[in-house]
């Protein structure tokens, strides 16, 4: 009896210190892959305040400490509330992010729910036992429901890119797949020189949405993944363009007479 309670317990533990390494680790990603379109700010020391909690309370989980749990729950549903719902990320697995968004998702969830079972059995003991299965079911469901999300994630990248590599082959201008993190080539290519009269096409090439904005010359707005705007230069001129969402895409346009 007390060693099947114990080896519950361990169990729960073990369950709630994955899921919190798990979203520390999203959450870690995530920033790191969002630092050169962002930059160091106090927001990002923020963020990685949290996911020291995150690693602090995994850890204080796995040596049994119950105060983890509710730490655990705690920062889980903060950091939710905190970034809110991104659901344009969500609802397309075709996302770079979406992997991420979709696994920090189900680690905090997981975190929640079994940090509350462990808050609940560490009360009433007597209640352990009748719980194990439909607990370790749950268990297997989230795993599954990560694994899934993982794989539409990869795979609808990869079939958006394969479709969005041969969709813009008409445009002069491409800006590649994970643009947002390039500093050079997220304009591809970054300089162009046509004559005056002419007129240009950048595609969108890329899962997530980019502007083609050069102050007072021309601005595409929001460029969706897989569009195309195009701008007709009707005086020569050095045209400095970038990317209002990731100011770090910049590019060049050179008119000639
Ligand atoms: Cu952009």
């Amino acid at each position: 009896m007390a060693s099947t309670e114990s080896r519950l317990r361990i169990s729960v533990n073990s369950i709630v210190t994955v899921a919190l390494v798990v979203a520390g680790l999203d959450l870690l990603t995530a920033t790191v892959i969002n630092i050169p379109a962002a930059g160091a700010s106090p927001f990002l020391l923020i963020v990685l305040l949290f996911v020291a909690l995150f690693f602090l309370f995994a850890y204080a989980s796995w040596r049994g400490r119950r105060w983890a749990y509710v730490g655990g729950i705690i920062v889980s549903i903060f950091v939710n509330l905190l970034f809110g719902s991104p659901t344009d990320i969500l609802y397309n697995p075709a996302n770079s992010m979406f992997a991420i968004a979709f696994t920090f998702y189900v680690a905090t969830f997981v975190a929640i729910v079994y940090g509350a079972y462990g808050v609940f059995i560490a009360k009433r003991p007597m209640f352990t036992l009748r719980q194990i299965p439909r607990f370790s079911g749950l268990a297997f469901v989230a795993v599954g429901v990560a694994i899934g999300g993982l794989l539409v994630g990869t795979f609808a990248g990869a079939t958006q890119s394969r479709l969005l590599s041969t969709a813009g082959q008409r445009s002069d201008i491409t800006i590649p797949v994970g643009a947002a993190s390039l500093t050079k080539g997220a304009f591809a290519p970054g300089n162009f020189t046509v004559k005056v009269g002419s007129t240009i096409a950048w595609f969108n090439a890329d899962a997530s949405v980019h502007t083609v904005t050069s102050t007072g010359a021309f601005d595409s707005g929001n460029l969706a993944s897989g569009a195309t705007y195009s701008h007709t230069f009707a005086q020569a001129g050095t045209y400095q363009y970038y990317c209002v969402i990731h100011p770090n895409m910049k590019g060049t346009i050179v008119v000639t007479p």
